[in-house]
């Protein structure tokens, strides 16, 4: 999922590099990309404005969701095809980094690099340099913010893999350009699954009767005494939105209680998603 600021940052990045597509959007500039051609180049890159294809669903904790073809779990990433005609992979490049852009090629002498018009590709990180091999030679973290860039500037895929469960998924939905949001179920290989739908909650609101009092004031207070306040959103207990439930959310929001208090953060008064990416869960009321 992308928030404003993140995007303006990224948007900056790739104006500053001289093109102009969004996240995850086919590119329409003119910049050509690919590497520079050499005589009897047994694989060269394709022109980036020439690969219309998507980079379309990721999975970074894939501890037990997508086995590879010897059983093992990586970290794996689909890319598409929307059609309507085939598009070689072959000789493209991906990356994790707009500035280190070349980081993988796609080998060449792979038919599954050949994606047919609404084909879907899937590959697995953690390839050991050899070229002979349909491996992404890298491996992503499993946390923290990513971007995925294919064949340079065809298209460029940007979340935060903070807001991913292990086993679970990001990518648009419906596929091919959109932001990347967290997918109901993985979905490698096929089109994408509906996005989990946001969970909303009010800050500060521990009894979920959707105001902030003393009420939930006892309970916070109970909660740093010894009587856990049970609940599948922990940003409720994040009153000062600093990404962590610590005793210094009590004595924000006993300030925000008082005449002319402090203000708590959003989503408060009313109910809404989280605006700040963090490491807290927030699946459920
Ligand atoms: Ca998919
Ligand atoms: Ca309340
Ligand atoms: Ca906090
Ligand atoms: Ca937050």
């Amino acid at each position: 999922m992308i928030n404003a600021s993140k995007f303006l940052i990224l948007l900056t990045l790739l104006f500053a590099l001289g093109c102009n597509n969004s996240s995850s959007s086919n590119v329409t500039t003119g910049d050509t990309g690919g590497k520079p051609p050499g005589p009897g180049d047994p694989c060269p890159s394709p022109l980036a404005v020439e690969l219309q294809v998507y980079i379309n669903e990721v999975m970074v904790d894939n501890t037990s969701a997508v086995p590879n073809g010897s059983g093992e779990f990586y970290p794996w990433v689909e890319f598409y095809n929307p059609g309507p005609e085939s598009m070689e992979l072959g000789g493209a490049f991906f990356a994790d980094s707009i500035a280190d852009n070349q980081r993988w090629q796609f080998p060449c002498q792979f038919p599954e690099t050949n994606l047919q018009a609404g084909e879907f590709l899937v590959l697995f990180f953690g390839g050991d340099g050899n070229p002979d091999d349909l491996h992404i030679d890298f491996l992503p973290e499993i946390s923290g913010e990513h971007i995925y860039v294919l064949n340079q500037s065809s298209d460029f895929f940007y979340f935060n893999a903070d807001l991913l469960d292990q086993n679970q998924s990001a990518g648009p939905f419906p596929d091919g350009g959109g932001d990347a949001v967290p997918l109901s179920v993985p979905t490698p290989g096929g089109p994408n699954a509906e996005p989990i739908p946001p969970v909303v909650f009010v800050r500060g609101d521990l009894d979920l009767d959707l105001d902030v009092d003393e009420d939930d004031l006892a309970l916070l207070t109970g909660h740093f005494s010894g009587s856990p306040v049970i609940t599948l959103c922990a940003d409720r207990l994040d009153i000062n939105d600093n990404g962590e439930v610590t005793i210094s959310d009590l004595s924000y929001l006993i300030q925000a209680l008082e005449p002319n208090g402090l203000v708590i953060p959003e989503p408060f008064p009313s109910e809404g998603v989280d605006p700040t990416p963090d490491n807290i869960d927030c699946e459920g009321p």
